[in-house]
């Protein structure tokens, strides 16, 4: 059987790869994904916690520091999010060279209902210090990355946190999250890419200097090099995906397809302004033509679906492509922006398929 794969792919990326999986595309026409189907990215390991004696802490420059239990949390307030939740990383496979982390394709992201209590409510009873800045969120799981030793720590800017929807999850679909995705607790920010959604949840730390955590200041940061201090990576570019149509070859995932009319659908989202259009190509993005797109989703942060009807013209080999555009004229490249973390790589899906006459 002859198996093409990068020989670049490295054993320590199929590591990663193999304990991080991605959605099936198949998936994407389900409008909430399913929990085992939503995408994971765990960068040490997943904790194991004991409900019975986990706390939140609301500490750091507060009038009134927390200590909450679960039965606390549950007990407030209850909201809903639905939310899209893309890995900044996604499509870093995709980039030449390739740079050496979790090796995601197209499909690192997933869409919940999201339950819980909202973070700024909660934050506002603390009382953060008129001179608060940021707001860190830390996890339980520890490791060691770009050999620092550190827990998993992300921060957010105060307005963030009391002017957002953000919240503070206890389940997901209507189920008690499960260990992988941050039981008992994790963030949910609505339109910031995935690692920002802090999972196991243990402090929240108000801060009247800027943090200068591992993942604010060394981790996910638009770099063009390594000696470019960057831009933090933040809200999620704009960008679809294609349900591929027909039926995959095994092994080598081409698509196979019958003559006649085939229902091309998908989803788009975005973090930083609503989705305006998609549009669909048959030649490799040469020209592009109009998809319906239908929210079927409440709210402002969860992925539209688009569908399209695609007449092949003839028989043979195709190169379909989806793209979208925000409301503020955002477009999806058709190549990415190489950088040195990977991330943001918002270019179109390439789909080769075959039509059989
Ligand atoms: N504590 C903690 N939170 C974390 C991570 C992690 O490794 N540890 N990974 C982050 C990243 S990079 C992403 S993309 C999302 C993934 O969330 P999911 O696995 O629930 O889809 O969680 C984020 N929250
Ligand atoms: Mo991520």
């Amino acid at each position: 059987m002859a198996v093409s794969m990068d020989p670049g792919i490295s054993l320590q990326e199929l590591r990663l790869a193999a304990r991080n999986h991605a959605l099936p595309l198949e998936a994407l026409r389900s409008p909430l994904t399913p929990i085992g189907l939503h995408y994971l990215l765990i960068h040490y390991d997943v904790p194991f916690v004991d409900p019975d004696s986990w706390q939140l802490e609301i500490c750091g420059a507060v009038e009134r520091p927390l200590s909450l239990t679960l039965e606390d949390l549950r007990r407030r307030p209850a909201t809903d999010l639905t939310a899209t939740m893309e890995c900044a990383g996604n499509g870093r496979a995709l980039l030449e060279p390739r740079p050496v982390s979790q090796p995601w394709l197209t499909e690192a992201v997933g869409t919940a209902r999201w339950g819980g209590t909202a973070l700024a409510a909660l934050l506002e009873e603390a009382g953060p210090s008129r001179a608060a800045v940021d707001v860190v969120f830390a996890g339980l799981d520890r490791g060691v990355e770009g050999g620092v030793e550190q827990r998993y720590e992300r921060s957010l800017p105060i307005d963030e946190a009391l002017g957002s929807e953000s919240l503070l999850a206890y389940a997901i679909n209507g189920e008690p999250l499960p260990a992988q995705h941050g039981f008992p607790l994790r963030l949910v920010v609505p339109g910031w890419y995935g690692m920002t959604n802090v999972k196991w949840l243990t402090a929240i730390t108000v801060l009247e200097e800027p943090f200068t955590g591992y993942q604010v200041t060394a981790g996910y940061r638009f770099k063009r090099s390594e000696d470019d201090e960057g831009r933090p990576v933040t809200r999620m570019r704009p960008r679809s995906l294609m349900v591929p149509p027909g039926i995959p070859d095994f092994s080598t995932r081409e698509r196979i397809l019958d003559p006649g009319p085939a229902l091309l659908e998908g989803r788009a989202w975005c973090g930083r302004a609503p989705i305006e259009r998609v549009e669909v190509s048959d030649d490799d993005g040469e020209s592009w033509h109009d998809a319906d797109v239908e929210r079927d989703l409440e709210g402002r942060w969860a992925w539209v679906r688009w569908s399209y009807r695609w007449e092949p013209p003839r028989d043979g080999a195709f190169t379909l492509c989806c793209r979208t555009t925000d409301e503020t004229g955002e477009t999806q490249p058709l190549e990415p922006e190489w950088n040195v973390g990977g991330y943001e790589n918002n270019a179109v899906q390439r789909i080769p398929v075959v039509v059989r006459p």
